[in-house]
């Protein structure tokens, strides 16, 4: 069909189109990438962030990438869509150095979350923008929870033995099981029944197998108490435990995230899963997202370090705490 425009009234329209871009302020668009994007405490970091996105009014693009190169390949896409911020919990914290690189290349501005990232030297690159949980304070409430538990059923040291899901690659990971045993060793556990069990992957499948391992080795423990990284350690040993005829009056586990563990506390029965550490996704999606807001649109830059903390939830007051929270109606 003919254009209804002349040719010259076409030429003003988009001039006039040209100079109205040349004022308006860019549109801001915040890139949000997540490691594991099928884990629920993920999704709850993104739902958070979209209601940033809405109540503010930015763009956000939610990506999920699994390796270093879906990371790189996803800042190259970012800077050609005209993003200027990038929010992300990396699969990999030592791909560091190469994310501040090429950040800084396609001009985004950077926030990590969760997962500090690692220099060169391996310490943490405290420069990059970081927001992420008290992993200590947060591992040491785990062990004290597990400890006042074994109390209550009055077991005996004896006759019980901590399983630490462990991911020591990763140093929120590995500080969140560190302060979960150093609790239990100063509420008087013995150290010697404390036994670490290797996540080869961090999810249900890598805690469980690793799970599985231990507990072939250690036949004669009647009591198990059990800390993870997170909600999926704890769940991969627990189901580990149920595989050898464990139950809730026999086993206590206390994960970490309250969010990948809703599933578990809403089953008619009891599992040895006792309760978990919510930490506050509205923090690491909302906050982040409008941290990320604020510096691209009014210079303001977020504080270097920021750490969140966690509350201690159970079968019994689960339904409230994430009501008040926001998580659930
Ligand atoms: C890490 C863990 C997540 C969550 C987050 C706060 O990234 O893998 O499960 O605990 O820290």
């Amino acid at each position: 069909m003919k254009s209804l425009l002349s040719l010259p009234c076409r030429a003003l329209a988009a001039l006039t189109v040209l100079a109205l871009a040349a004022h308006a302020a860019p549109a801001i668009k915040i890139g949000f990438l997540v490691k594991q994007p099928e884990e629920p405490w993920f999704q709850l970091e993104w739902k958070f962030a979209d209601q940033a996105a809405k109540d503010l009014g930015f763009t956000l693009v939610k990506i999920g990438a699994g390796d270093g190169e879906k990371v790189l390949s996803a800042i190259d896409n970012l800077a050609a869509g005209g993003a200027q911020g990038l929010v992300i919990c990396t699969p990999d914290t030592r791909l560091g150095p190469g994310i501040v690189a090429k950040a800084r290349a396609a001009g985004l501005k950077l926030l990590a979350v969760d997962d500090q990232f690692v220099g060169a030297n391996g310490q943490p690159m405290t420069k990059v923008h970081y927001l992420g949980i008290s992993a200590g304070k947060i591992g040491e409430e785990v062990g004290k929870t597990l400890a006042a538990e074994m109390k209550k059923r009055g077991w005996t040291a004896a006759d019980t033995a901590v399983c630490a899901a462990t991911f020591d690659e990763l140093a929120t990971a590995k500080a969140r099981t560190d302060g979960a045993i150093a609790s239990l060793k100063a509420a008087g556990f013995p150290e010697n029944r404390i036994f670490k069990a290797p996540q080869r992957t961090a999810d249900i499948p890598g805690s469980f197998d690793a799970t599985n391992v231990l507990l072939t080795q250690k036949p004669a423990v009647k009591h198990w108490l059990v800390c993870g990284n997170n909600d999926s350690a704890v769940l991969g040993a627990v189901r580990a435990l149920e595989g050898r005829g464990f139950t809730a009056a026999t086993a206590v586990g206390v994960g970490i995230n309250g969010t990948d563990c809703i599933v578990e506390f809403e089953k008619a029965k009891p599992t040895p899963f006792f309760g978990s550490m919510l930490l506050s996704a509205k923090s690491h999606g909302y906050e982040t997202t409008k941290m990320m807001y604020h510096w691209i649109k009014d210079g303001k830059e977020p504080p270097l370090d920021t750490r969140t903390v966690g509350v201690l939830i159970t079968r019994e007051n689960f339904r409230q705490v994430l009501k008040d929270q926001g998580i659930r109606d």
